[in-house]
Formats: C-alpha cells, structure tokens, sequence
C-alpha cells in the first residue's frame, strides 16, 4: 500500500474508480463498465460532468429521459448475463425522480445498474435550490430518499471522502449475483465539485470474481433422493438459469434424466424450444403441456425462479396434494419459496453435482413419453396460431408468427407489457438463450425500445427487434432518437390496436366491459368501452411521429404488408418502425391456467356480481406450502 495521494474532486475521483473496476468469471474478465448515460442539469453538470469530459474513457452517451436510460443499462445487463452495465447519471430533482421507475424495473428483475442521482446541496446554506423539495421536520432528506425502497444499496455522499468506502460497496452489492439490482449514490452538487487527497491505490485495476457458490452437501444429496424418489418430476426453468449460463447443463440434465421443463418469463430460451422435453410456457401465460404436467407433478425443481404468480397461476399451478419442491437459487430469499428444499447456490454448478449424483436415474418411459406428447400437441397449436389469416386486419398471434420465422437465427426480439407478453411467451419459438428478453418482473410500459437500445449497445452485431403495443409506445418512444445519434439500428414493429388490448380484455373478463382502455373519443362526456357501437378514433399518426423523430417507418394494414414490410426492414440502414394495426379481440386463448385478480366485492353491474362469483369459486384452488 503506498501514501501516495491524487488531488481529485468527487466527481473526478468516481469516474476514475468506475474506469478501474473488473469483473471475472470462469477466467473471462472484463471492465464491468460499459459507459455512462446522463442527462446534466444544475445537479450534475460541473461534478460528474466535468469528470465526464476529463475522462473520455467511460463513455458518455446522451439520453432523452432519465427512466429510459436505466431500461437501457438494465437491458443491457441482461444481454451480458449481469457481468457488465451502465451507469446512471441525472441532475437533481425530476431527473433524479425520473430514475426511480427504472431502479424498481432493475431491483425487481435483479439486474446491476449504478444510479448516480445529483442530490442538493450537502452545504445547505443556499437552500431551497431550484428543484428542493424543503422539509419542514429536518434538512436531511431530499427526493434522492425516494429511491431507497427500490436500491439493493443506498448512500448519499455529503463528503468527498464518503467515496473510499461507499463505492467499494455499490460494487460488492452490483456483482452479488444474490444481491445484485440498482445501487443508488446520491450525489450533493456541491460535493461532486470539492476536492480531496484520495489514497492513489484506490484507483488501482481492482476484480471482483463473480462466485459459483456451491449448495451444503448434505442438502444436495436430500434433493437427489427426493428426485430419484419421484415419479412426476417437473423442472421449473427460470431466469438463473441463463444469468448462470447453464443452459448446456440443464439440457444434459434433462437428456440424462428425462425431467420435463416448463419455462418462466425469463427463463424461456434457457432450453430450446423444439427440445422434446421443453414443455414450454408454464403458469398464466403458459400452455396445456406445461400446466398439464405441473398439476399432477409430486417434485417440482425451481431453478433461478422467484416463483412469481405468472409462475405459480396464483398459487393455483401444483394441485398434486404431496408435491414438494427443490429450489435451487443464489438468492436464499427465493430458494427457501414454496417450502422447498433450498440449494442456496450457483445453477450450472449444482446441475453439474447433481448429474453426477443421479447417475442411474431416470423417469419413467410412460412420464416422458406423455410429456414428448404434450410437447408436440402444443408446437401444433402454435402452427395452427400462426397460420391465422384474420380480415380485415391481422390478429397479434399470426404477426408474431412472421416475426420468429422471418428474424435471423441470432435475433433478440424485446417486450415488456401489454397483451404481447403472453401471446410471446406462449407462442415465441426460443432458438438461443438470447433470443426472447422479456422484461416481465416489473412489466414496465415503455421499456421496450429503450430496452431494446440497451440490447443493440450490448449486441451490436445482431438482429434486434423490438415488439411494442401503441399504449407502451405512446409513454416512452423518445429512444428512437438515441438510437439514430449513435447509429444502433433497432427494428420496432408497434402493434397498434387503439388502445389497452391487454387491460381490455382482463376488464371484460372480470365484467367490466373494456371500461377505460380504449384510445377513442368520448361520446357524450363518457369514454366508450367494449359495447360501445360508435367508437371515433384519436388522429394519432405513429408513423408520423416516428418519421418526426427521423426513423425509417413503414405502414401496414394486412399480414402481406406485414411480411413484406417485415422482409425490407432488414436493407434499411437505421431504426426502422413498422406500425401495423392488428384485431382487438382476436386473441391467443389461456391454457389450463388462472390468474387472481380481485373482482369487486359488492357493485351495481350484474356482469361484475357474476365475475366475482366465479373468482370465488377459482380461489379456492390457491394453495399455501408450508
Ligand atoms: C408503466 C405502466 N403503467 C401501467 C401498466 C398497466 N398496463 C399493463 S398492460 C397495459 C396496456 C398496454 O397497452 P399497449 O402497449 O397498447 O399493449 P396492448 O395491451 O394493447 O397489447 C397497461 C396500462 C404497466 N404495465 N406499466
Ligand atoms: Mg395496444
């Protein structure tokens, strides 16, 4: 350790150390780094922002909203397996506020980002700044506390010193593969500018090895008798699995054994599609096959799953009255779900143990042979799906058909809410790991093509596409921009069906007709709903907002142009967006699934009253597991 000391001002001293900072994993390493996004203000521009312009080596890059260019890093991380990000910078105030919906977005899907909100100031004698909010009770909060909830680490830094232990862990905190989620510095304006001696070893190239921590023995040997002890084993593949890169793994596992996998929002890919044992979707969004073999299963594998409730249908998914469950999880929050024997631990490394330990295993013909059964029942319906051709205008499940069957073989295709991300986790036939990134923990509109720029910046050399409904659009499309500035093509296909088709139907099925989910004119001071019969369209142009943000735009009305649109998409040399109108209620039908949503208790609506007569009777197949 030298005494050396760098005369450095905050601002100065965190970039450098960001610059410094590695990673490592199975002897692959790389800075952990990939740049920087900002949006300056008052709070910001002459701390990190001058840091910025000093340091060209973590690269600037300017965004239009500070919510979108977290989507971005988050995204970004989840093409990188979490082993590189971003970092966040915004000014004070609504920048900062800006950021919050991302760092849940982040927190909840477990993806590294580093959010460095500008905070005011630590000297206070000039309060209120401009964009304080001012406390009567103390002058030690300011927004920057919002985002405490919504970080796996927090820290304001009212010291320049404050630095030599908080960044040490936001890194510890970013690399947990446990732990991992947005990490918040609020930064005062003032003490990003004041300088400090910083100890000249704090800049040192530092890695931190991401570990493949492995499960108690004793408890891995409890799950190989509990498997080979098992009649209806089901694998349930989650989002870890590919965070871990496992997928090799688990498809040995699966060939060795004959375990059926059902695939989560973010699990699906971690098994290719036409894998015989690849049940596919299971849960709310899932299909017959994997909700068939889930409600009989006696052992249900979780593999980096939070079990959320489009996992388990509400609780509803595993009926077999002796079921029990075997998690495997870095996070022991999440292994210890559903009662389960927990394996607090790596997937790729467990999968490996415990081939070993179950050499010899294998279902029974009977078991494998009904599952091969339901795997090719459902590809046929997903051909049936696909060859749809509705008139007058397309229905969403026969253009997601061209879309995987007209994308190159290394696409990423990206979506996040609305009616889409069930229809793709149903329909989307997975053929890489990569290839169906769903943002679908905190499903968060307009996600998408920041996202999706996010994708492009991680992959440049590949095919992105970017699936969005023209409610998502309408919130967060200002990414385009982004895009075209630094040449990252993204091809957006926005499916315009007026309105909420998702929220729609949900409301008609709970008895409430469409009410509020419809872009349309009101009629006599009231919006329209469903029953509506004279519905007068809002003059949104989306190609002409597109074009006015300078894409490549497209229109089309039926599944030809579609197809064709679809096919020059790929010549175009910027981001192109192809707006198609497609049916409002033509479908994809749920599978053997249920998802609880209250349904008004008392109301004056007959169609409510019997809703929620019906929702009484399916909760009662909600189960606890203790
Ligand atoms: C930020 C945000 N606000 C609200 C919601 C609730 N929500 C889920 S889907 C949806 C409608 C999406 O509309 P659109 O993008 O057009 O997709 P569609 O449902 O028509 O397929 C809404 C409002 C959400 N997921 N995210
Ligand atoms: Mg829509």
């Amino acid at each position: 350790m030298s005494a050396k000391t760098v005369r450095l001002t905050m601002g100065q001293a965190l970039i450098r150390y960001l610059i410094n900072q590695h990673v490592e994993r199975d002897g692959e390493q790389h800075p952990f780094f990939a740049g920087c996004f900002g949006i300056f203000g008052h709070g910001c521009v002459s701390g990190i922002g001058q840091a910025l312009q000093q340091y060209p080596k973590l690269r600037y890059y300017q965004t239009r909203n500070e919510q979108a260019m977290v989507h971005a890093s988050a995204a970004y991380a989840k093409m990188k397996n979490r082993m590189q990000t971003f970092a966040c910078l915004s000014s004070i105030g609504p920048g900062a506020t800006n950021m919050i919906t991302g760092a849940a977005v982040a927190t909840t899907n477990h993806l590294p980002v580093l959010l460095l909100p500008g905070d005011i100031f630590a000297r206070r004698n000039v309060a209120p700044v401009l964009q304080q909010l001012e406390s009567e009770t103390t002058q030690d909060i300011s927004v920057s506390d919002c985002f405490k909830p919504v970080s796996r680490y927090w820290d304001r830094i009212n010291r320049a010193d404050q630095i030599l232990t908080a960044l040490p862990e936001a890194m510890r905190v970013l690399t947990s593969p446990a732990h991992t989620g947005a990490v918040t510095l609020s930064l005062p304006e003032d003490t990003q500018t004041e300088a400090y001696d910083y100890p000249a070893d704090f800049f040192k190239k530092r890695i931190w090895t991401i570990p493949r921590n492995r499960a108690d023995r004793a408890a891995l040997a409890g799950a190989a008798k509990w498997i080979q002890g098992s009649k209806r084993p089901l694998i349930v593949a989650g989002g870890g699995v590919i965070y871990s890169g496992a997928e090799k793994v688990l498809e040995q596992f699966v060939e060795r054994t004959g375990i059926p996998v059902g695939v989560t929002m973010a699990g699906k890919g971690s098994l290719l599609y036409d894998n015989e044992l690849n049940l596919g979707a299971i849960g709310v969004t899932g299909n017959f096959a994997a909700n068939l073999i889930a409600r009989e299963a006696d052992l249900v594998i979780g593999i980096g799953t939070r079990f959320g409730d489009f996992t388990s249908a509400s609780k509803t998914a595993f009926q077999n009255p002796d079921v029990r469950f075997v998690n495997i999880n870095v996070a022991e929050f999440d292994a210890y779900k559903h009662a389960a024997l927990p394996l607090v631990a790596d997937a790729r490394a467990t999968l490996k143990e415990l081939i070993g330990l179950l050499k010899g295993y294998h279902v029974r013909p009977g078991y494998q042979q009904e599952a091969q059964k339901l795997h090719k029942q459902w590809q046929e319906e997903v051909d049936r799906i696909y060859a749809i051709r509705n008139e007058p205008l397309p229905s969403q499940g026969e253009l997601i058909g061209v879309v995987n069957e007209l994308s190159e073989p290394g696409a990423v295709m990206i979506n996040a809410a609305g009616s889409m991300p069930g229809d793709l986790h149903k329909l989307w036939r997975t053929r890489h790991s990569k290839n169906f990134h769903l943002e679908y923990g905190y499903s968060c509109m307009g996600y998408e093509i920041a996202g999706g720029l996010g994708v492009k910046m991680a992959a440049p050399e590949r095919e992105v596409i970017v699936m969005v409904g023209d409610g998502s659009y309408l919130m967060l499309c200002n990414e385009i921009v982004t895009s075209i500035q630094e040449g990252y093509k993204l091809t957006i296909v926005l499916m315009d069906n007026r309105g909420f088709n998702s929220i729609g139907g949900l409301s008609r099925s709970l008895g409430q007709k469409g009410f509020g989910t419809r872009y349309a004119f009101p009629i006599k001071k009231k919006l329209p709903d469903d029953t509506s019969k004279r519905i007068k369209a809002l003059p949104v142009d989306f190609a002409m907002n597109a074009r006015g943000l300078g894409a490549h735009v497209m229109e089309c009305q039926t599944y030809d142009d579609f197809v064709a649109a679809f096919k020059e998409s790929k010549e175009t040399d910027r981001t192109t967006v192809i707006c198609v109108r497609n049916d409002r209620y033509v479908g994809v039908p749920g599978y053997e699934s249920w998802w609880d949503v209250p349904v008004a208790e008392v109301s004056e609506i007959e169609s409510v009253r019997k809703a929620r007569k019906q929702w009484e009777k399916d909760r009662k197949r909600e189960r606890y597991f203790f």
